[in-house]
């Protein structure tokens, strides 16, 4: 009694204007914040602690001033059943992994439904315990979704054992419970999936599976046998000798995948029975041994055909649980999709979301928002992994973000998620951080066609000079590099983008610069300018991202893919243009084009390319070879060819009508169905002998032109057959 009182006195006057209400993440189902709170400096005593789960006591221990004696907060803990939290027996969530915490400014209560539930009940009280004023609270928390957390399934360098270390204590902290350890590019897992780890490599294996398990992170190791797996006996003894091998290693969750493959290994009713015979051959024989999880072949709507799926969903037992993508490789998923491929598989599949990797786009890092997964669709999934990219730190960015949608579904808010994970990962610098992210958000073209809004949302809006946005480039990469000092890390993995980011910066001055010059007239200063640009070019073009001896992948950076870097390369281009119609200083600046830009007659043999039918908007039609000159419709035969900024290749247009050829060479002028698209649409001019050859390129391929009766035809040779003249 004497002791309470003292308390009372010495915390409750403390309640201060400074108290805030902490933002806790991942964010927690039910909160209700009292006005009280106590200063975090106080010492605690804790009692339930010998009983209770021995990750959450070690966590208080290392975090919190716990001693004996008075004027000590008492902190008990406890798993439901356990003696010291009995009298909260009924306010615990009836939720696996849920957790009832209560904050006073005379006790702490956190008490689990089960250990994970106490582990993340201390979690969340370390959030609130490391503000100045402990806020009082009582909580009830719970994960909307079973399995949440991370498949480490990405080609490309594997991260590195200190990244995955440094992973674990991410996801103890943002409460994700499961990691799949399956990165392609480790020959055991996959090449030479039938040998043993090396020694020394099954002895760090070992401790990050202690590591994670202190984390409450399910440790999954998969193997992936399908590209020469055979289907005999011997083959499927050979998987349940290596997994009986990691199984010393403290693995007790497996899974085996066959994405990536075809031919003999890609038959569902093969793979069926090989999940099957290990179940039972493996699995089941070990108590401890959670069910299997296995990745599909047809692991996406997009391929998956008739009978695949249903031969799965059908004979396989129904425990092993099965991996999808969504509606294709790279995708979000919603309320539909899942009900589509849960008929199919006869349970509720276990997700593989291909984001934020980007393995198929190298050169950008995605760190943009995470948005446009259903938020209604935890009761559907078995399970929702997050397939990062092979920069740990960076993925960070969206995993928080996964931490967040999987822990407390129906409240995700992307934005919000995004800033406090932007915050959290670099204190230190979050200003120039948030602008960094903002500036690596979309993935630009690629085969599998997910693109993500909202990059460089600031750029030359309203009140944003050009210069001052460029400039903005330069001083958030310097600070940003200065900050290398508190996160070493991080800084190691975007360091090649935000040099690159700076440089862009530099850049954009000086074609902004180039422009001034131009209005002004100032030849000389216009070339100073432009040499400067082109040099800072290829500094940008000299950067290497993972430049290491036995780097699998070396990437070349790329800011702001879609939004400032083109800006740059496109009105440097359109500058060049202007000046080389005005000046004649110093042209030699420039790189020689292989054809300047203008109206041109295009000849095969004398006889003239045509757009004899002249009919703009209409698709299908083509250009024709005629022997005669046409002089009442000259423009006919006038064809306008010129480089395209963004390419630097060529588009070829009638002067009659404006319709460019394709690589067809066919007119496919439709605004409405095609669109003049750079990357299908220009060639490249190379000139032999007096005559030039037209090549595809970019999306169209590397075929030749050639002329095809009297039309124009492909080749797979070099043809130099045209004779281009004005
Ligand atoms: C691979 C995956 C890769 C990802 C993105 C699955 C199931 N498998 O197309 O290893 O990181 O796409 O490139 C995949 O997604 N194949």
């Amino acid at each position: 009694m004497k002791r309470r009182l003292f308390l009372s006195i010495a915390l409750l006057t403390t309640l201060s204007l400074s108290a805030q209400q902490p933002s806790i993440s991942p964010l927690p189902q039910q909160a209700e914040w009292g006005s009280e709170a106590f200063p975090s400096s106080v010492s605690y005593v804790l009692s339930g602690d010998a009983q209770a789960d021995k990750d959450a006591v070690a966590l208080l221990k290392e975090h919190l001033n716990v001693r004996q004696g008075k004027g000590a907060i008492r902190l008990t803990l406890g798993e439901a059943g356990d003696k010291a939290v009995a009298k909260y027996r009924k306010l615990i969530p009836e939720k696996p992994e849920g957790y009832y915490l209560k904050v006073t400014p005379a006790e702490v209560i956190i008490a689990g439904r089960d250990e994970s539930g106490t582990y993340y009940g201390v979690q969340t009280y370390l959030q609130i315990a490391a503000q100045k004023q402990v806020m009082q609270v009582e909580m009830k928390d719970w994960p909307s979704v079973e399995c949440r957390g991370v498949i480490e399934g990405f080609y490309g360098n594997p991260w590195s054992h200190e990244d995955r270390l440094r992973q674990f204590d991410f996801y103890g902290k943002q409460k994700m419970n499961i990691y799949v350890y399956g990165p392609k590019d480790d020959p055991y897992h996959r090449a030479h999936w039938r040998d043993p780890y090396p020694e020394a490599e099954a002895r760090k294996l070992q401790e990050l599976v202690e590591t994670a398990h202190r984390n409450k992170v399910q440790f999954v190791w998969a193997i992936h046998p399908g590209g020469d797996i055979r289907w005999n006996l011997q083959d499927s003894m050979a998987v349940v000798n290596k997994l009986e091998k990691m199984y010393t290693l403290g693995i007790r969750t497996f899974a085996v995948f066959f994405d990536d493959i075809w031919g003999e290994g890609a038959k569902g009713d093969k793979q069926a029975g090989l999940l099957n015979y290990v179940t039972d051959q493996f699995v089941r024989r070990h108590k401890d041994v959670q069910p299997l999880i296995m990745c599909p072949t047809e692991y996406n709507k997009g391929w998956a055909g008739k009978e695949y799926l249903p031969t799965l969903g059908t004979k396989m037992y129904p425990e092993v649980r099965i991996m999808w993508t969504g509606n294709s490789v790279v995708d979000m998923i919603e309320e539909n999709d899942m009900q589509w491929i849960n008929d199919q598989i006869k349970r509720k599949a276990f997700i593989w979301l291909n984001y934020p990797v980007n393995d198929y786009c190298q050169s950008r890092l995605l760190m943009g928002k995470t948005y446009g997964n259903g938020l209604n669709i935890n009761d559907m999934v078995s399970g929702f992994c997050s397939n990062p990219m092979e920069y740990a730190e960076a993925s960070k960015v969206s995993l928080y973000s996964i931490a967040d949608y999987t822990w407390n579904m129906p409240k995700y808010d992307a934005a919000k998620s995004w800033r406090r994970a932007m915050d959290y990962l670099m204190p230190t610098c979050k200003e120039a951080f948030r602008f960094f992210c903002q500036n690596n958000v979309d993935l630009g073209k690629t085969g599998h066609g997910l693109r993500r809004e909202g990059e460089s949302p600031q750029f030359l809006k309203s009140g944003h000079s050009p210069l001052m946005d460029f400039t903005r480039l330069c001083t958030a990469a310097d600070a940003l590099l200065a900050d290398s000092v508190n996160q070493p890390e991080m800084l190691r993995e975007i360091g090649p983008w935000v040099q690159s980011m700076g440089l862009l910066g530099q850049r954009g001055v000086q074609v902004v610069m180039m422009q001034d010059a131009l209005e002004r007239k100032d030849s000389v200063e216009f070339i100073g300018h432009y040499r400067a640009q082109a040099a800072i070019e290829q500094k940008i073009k000299a950067i290497t991202s993972r430049d290491y001896e036995g780097s699998i992948v070396k990437a070349k950076p790329v800011v702001s893919g879609d939004v400032i870097t083109p800006w740059v390369n496109e009105n440097c281009a359109r500058l060049v243009k202007a000046y080389k119609k005005e000046f004649t200083y110093a042209l030699d600046a420039f790189p020689v084009q292989s054809i300047e830009d203008g109206e041109y007659f295009i000849k095969v043999n004398g006889e003239y390319l045509t757009d004899a039918q002249a009919a703009a908007d209409r698709v299908g039609d083509y250009p024709v070879f005629q022997a005669e000159r046409d002089v009442i419709n000259p423009q006919r035969q006038q064809w306008v060819i010129e480089q395209d900024p963004k390419t630097g290749r060529y588009k070829i247009t009638n002067k009659q009508d404006g319709r460019y050829v394709n690589e067809m060479g066919t007119f496919w002028h439709n605004k409405d169905l095609n669109p003049y698209d750079a990357d299908w649409h220009t060639f490249v001019l190379t000139r032999k002998d007096g005559k030039w050859s037209i090549q595809n390129a970019g999306s169209a391929g590397k075929k030749y032109w050639n002329r095809s009766g009297n039309r124009l035809g492909n080749s797979d040779n070099e043809e130099y057959i045209f004779e281009i003249s004005k």
